[in-house]
């Protein structure tokens, strides 16, 4: 009876060990099994380089990584420059001389268009990130 009881006990306990080792083994293999946490982000393969005229007197820069694209653009009297916002982040289009240009704040995938009818060197930042530098030449 006595003896009995101790095997019963020793065969739940070994039965314990092993769940427990077998808890654990588990745990290790699914999480070195787990894919990398995926971003909040959708992916963007088709980065296409906008920098060409979208026609004779419209174009297009992109801001992306905190980055105009392309930095500085030429242009004439009355062309139409459109800024793309490709970060996930809101930007500005800012004049530095705190006239022509003043856009609202927009964000991912909005736009801001400008058209431009004096000549001159416009430079033009973002008001929320100051390092954010571009230049328009109308000419
Ligand atoms: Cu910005």
């Amino acid at each position: 009876m006595r003896r009995d009881d101790n095997k019963n006990k020793f065969f739940v306990i070994g039965i314990i060990i092993l769940l427990i080792i077998g808890v654990f083994v588990y745990i290790k293999f699914f999480n070195d099994k787990s894919p990398p946490k995926k971003e909040n982000q959708p992916l963007q393969n088709d980065s296409i380089n906008n920098s060409l005229p979208l026609s004779d007197n419209s174009f297009e820069i992109n801001i992306q990584s905190y980055k105009f694209n392309p930095e500085s653009l030429r242009i004439k009297a009355g062309d139409t420059v459109t800024w793309t916002n490709l970060d996930i982040v809101s930007h500005t289009i800012t004049s530095d001389s705190g006239s022509e240009i003043n856009s609202p704040q927009f964000s991912k995938d909005e736009t801001y268009s400008h058209k431009f009818d004096q000549k001159g060197a416009y430079t033009y930042h973002c008001k929320l990130h100051s390092r954010m530098q571009g230049t328009i030449i109308v000419e």
